[in-house]
């Protein structure tokens, strides 16, 4: 381990099968192609980044635990459909103080409406949504600056 300052990035479920399905609305890129996007910006922008997945609801809310214990700086934290139903995760970002900021491949606002409600929106410092996969790299280039 670095002494670098460390920032989680956390994805939630179905984002294992990006770049694989759904590209008119979620790219071409897999969650590895973005992982090594920000592993080398992370590297120019001299921090560390953990990039973790799951399916699972109570991993997410461990990892938002373990991000706080092991003195994380930021959590960039894409839910997937959790997003949208999860007052867990929710109560997981209030718990902690490290700064959490939400992130979507696509813009939730111009889709269908059960998407324009936020849970995780409820507790982040800041949303990041629409760019693609550039969302990633736009949250991680403010992280660092936080
Ligand atoms: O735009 C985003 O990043 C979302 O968090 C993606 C979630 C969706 O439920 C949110 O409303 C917005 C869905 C992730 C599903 O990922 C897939 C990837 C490939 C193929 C199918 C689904």
């Amino acid at each position: 381990m670095s002494d670098r300052p460390l920032i989680y990035v956390l994805n939630g479920p179905n984002l294992n099968l990006l770049g694989t399905r759904e590209p008119d609305i979620y790219g071409h890129d897999t969650l590895d192609d973005i992982a090594g996007q920000l592993e080398d910006r992370a590297r120019d922008l001299g921090v560390e980044v953990d990039v973790r997945q799951s399916n699972h609801e109570g991993h997410l809310v461990d990892w938002l635990h373990e991000a706080s214990s092991r003195g994380a700086k930021a959590v960039l934290l894409n839910a997937g459909a959790y997003t949208h139903t999860s007052i867990a995760i929710l109560d997981a970002i209030k718990s902690i103080k490290v700064p959490v900021i939400e992130v979507h491949l696509s813009n939730p606002h111009t889709r269908e409406g059960f998407r324009h409600k936020s849970y995780v929106g409820m507790g982040a410092k800041a949303t990041v949504a629409g760019f693609g996969p550039m969302s990633y790299t736009v949250a991680l280039d403010a992280a660092a600056k936080l």
